[in-house]
């Protein structure tokens, strides 16, 4: 399907030119620059009600840009970061813009193990964790010239301390488009994370995409709850935001009461599935607190069209769901004007194209099941010294393989219908099972294991392990609680199984392989109340 122009019911909001004032020849600099020029000289209000403007804001994210020179941080060097979130951790990710850094951000739930391997394969030049695990981030590059900095979730640390020394960049270090802005870490099947390698114009051109389809204004106020170290929250919501000239409200997290609190300020709230399910499990949330809001967006897990009706009976608003990966950013959209499908992911943005593939590469008619390949300015450059992995999904031709399975109808709406991949999605945190299963295999006592993802009505999927116990491991009597226990060392909370059945042998078809599907119906019902 050939790319369009203009995508269904995009809005008149055009955003501008795009050289600033006093351009840096640092493309995705420039934008936010243009962008906070076009906007009324405020970012960001917090949770306590304190507020920071663009000037402070981008004279902090100037200060840590020098910083990070003088700790030896040059162009395309990663800077992987690992701290809560705060405004100072955003203008952290400016400061790396800025410097002409690579972005690494970490999960603030991956544990020590999790995090030798991706400061092992990026090899960073500093790493920023939180004050409280210096000692960590110490350990963590032990042995490499990398260099340990500290950010707190209230802005201080040692960034901080150096950055009262010395003066705002000036400016930016120039970059081309084609330079790596970010590197984000994405699990995979076979159990190893690969790092999804971003250019400046993937990035770039994505959020000038989404600014237009969604008609962002200087005039919006974006509800910010979601984590910053994923494409979500980061390019999505704070791009869209910076680049258009809008103000945020910036909460740590998704707290109902919090974000029940700030909705009536708001004119956009950005969230996972989870979060539109929270809001409607709570009687306070009434029809008059979204009625500034003008627009609800849901991405990152399917809405369920249940929760979809269910809100809009509930505000009288439809939310639009949109389709991403960490590799491409944002492909679908349902339009901003023009009918929201429930169920549906919509039209390919603007600039994308999306072709449904069978098993032989061939193109399957409309209404069709197969795997959804997406090609655009948005698809990333590869992944981090994984070549082979890059050539299997990377297609000559420049088409990227989802593996996720799609249907596209008449009117070119994309409907994922399930995955290729084996793949659970928790509360819209990606989770690759066969990870778990390692893990799961390596606890003592354990012979084998398989997870899979039953339907789980706060996160959408929860995580369900079947674990085989080893015979000949004499005397070790395995239950539920002593291996859970056992995964807390080598896996974030949110990966760990929040039920695990022990059972005498995995179901395994002829050919020997696990029969996840048996597995899944098993445990249908294991998370209903
Ligand atoms: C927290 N826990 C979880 C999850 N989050 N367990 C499984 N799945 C999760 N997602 C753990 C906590 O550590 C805690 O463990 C227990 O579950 C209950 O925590 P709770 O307080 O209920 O959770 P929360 O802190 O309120 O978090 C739930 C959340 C959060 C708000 C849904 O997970 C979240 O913000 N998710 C958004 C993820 C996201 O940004 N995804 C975008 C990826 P214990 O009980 O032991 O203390 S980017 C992407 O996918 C693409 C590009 C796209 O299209 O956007
Ligand atoms: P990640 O690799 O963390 O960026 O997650 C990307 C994956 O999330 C996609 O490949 C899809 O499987 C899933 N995903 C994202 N948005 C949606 C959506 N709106 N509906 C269904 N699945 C989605």
């Amino acid at each position: 399907m050939a790319p369009t122009e203009e995508g269904p019911g995009a809005p008149e909001a055009r955003p501008g030119p795009d050289v600033p004032l006093d351009p840096t020849g640092n493309p995705l600099y420039d934008a936010i620059l243009v962008g906070r020029e076009r906007g009324d000289g405020q970012l960001l209000e917090r949770a306590d009600g304190s507020t920071l403007d663009d000037a402070d804001f981008l004279a902090l994210a100037g200060r840590y840009a020098n910083v990070l020179l003088d700790a030896g941080v040059g162009p395309g060097d990663r800077v992987a970061v690992q701290v809560s979130k705060s405004p100072e951790a955003l203008a952290l990710y400016v400061a790396c813009v800025r410097a002409g850094a690579v972005f690494l951000p970490l999960n603030t739930a991956y544990t020590e193990r999790e995090l030798a391997y991706f400061v092992g394969d990026a090899e960073p030049a500093a790493l920023v964790v939180d004050p409280a695990d210096e000692s960590l981030g110490g350990r963590l590059v032990a042995g490499t010239l990398a260099r340990v900095l500290t950010l707190g979730a209230d802005g201080g640390g040692s960034l901080a301390e150096h950055a009262v020394d010395v003066d705002a960049m000036d400016g930016a270090v120039p970059r081309a488009v084609d330079d790596l802005a970010a590197i984000l870490y994405t699990s995979g099947t076979t159990g190893r994370s690969k790092g999804a390698m971003l250019t400046q114009d993937n990035l770039l051109s994505n959020a000038r995409t989404l600014v237009r389809a969604w008609a962002f204004t200087p005039r919006d106020v974006l509800l910010h709850a979601l984590p910053i170290f994923h494409t979500h929250g980061l390019f999505v919501a704070c791009h869209t935001t910076l680049l258009s000239g809008a103000r945020m409200i910036f909460l740590p997290g998704f707290d109902v009461d919090e974000v029940l609190a700030a909705l009536p300020r708001a004119s956009v709230l950005m969230g996972v599935p989870t979060f539109y399910t929270r809001l409607l499990d709570e009687p306070r949330f009434e029809r008059s607190l979204a009625n500034g809001v003008r627009l609800f967006v849901s991405g990152s897990a399917p809405l369920l069209a249940a929760t979809h009706q269910a809100f809009e009976a509930r505000t009288g608003q439809r939310i639009l769901e949109r389709y991403g990966m960490t590799e491409t950013n944002m492909n679908c959209s349902n339009p901003y004007a023009g009918e929201r499908v429930a169920g549906t992911v919509g039209p390919p943005l603007p600039g994308v194209e999306i072709r449904v593939r069978d098993d032989g590469g061939r193109d399957v008619p409309n209404g069709e099941v197969g795997t959804l390949e997406v090609r655009g300015p948005n698809v990333f450059a590869g992944y981090w010294r994984m070549p082979e992995k890059t050539a299997e999904e990377l297609l000559p031709d420049g088409y990227f393989v989802t593996g996720d399975l799609a249907t596209v109808d008449d009117a070119g709406y994309v409907t994922i219908v399930g995955r290729g991949k084996d793949l659970v999605i928790s509360g819209g945190y990606n989770i690759y099972p066969r990870e778990i299963e390692m893990a799961l295999d390596a606890v003592d006592g354990v012979l084998e294991s398989a997870v899979v993802g039953a339907p789980h009505g706060d996160l959408g999927e929860g995580l369900v392990a079947f674990v085989v116990s080893d015979a000949s491991a004499e005397g070790r009597a395995l239950d539920e609680k002593g291996i859970t226990r056992a995964l807390e060392e080598s896996l974030a909370r949110f990966k760990r199984p929040r039920r695990v059945v022990l059972v005498d042998a995995l179901p395994r078809n002829t050919m020997g392989k696990v029969q996840k599907a048996e597995l899944r119906g098993r445990v249908a019902d294991v998370f209903a109340t």
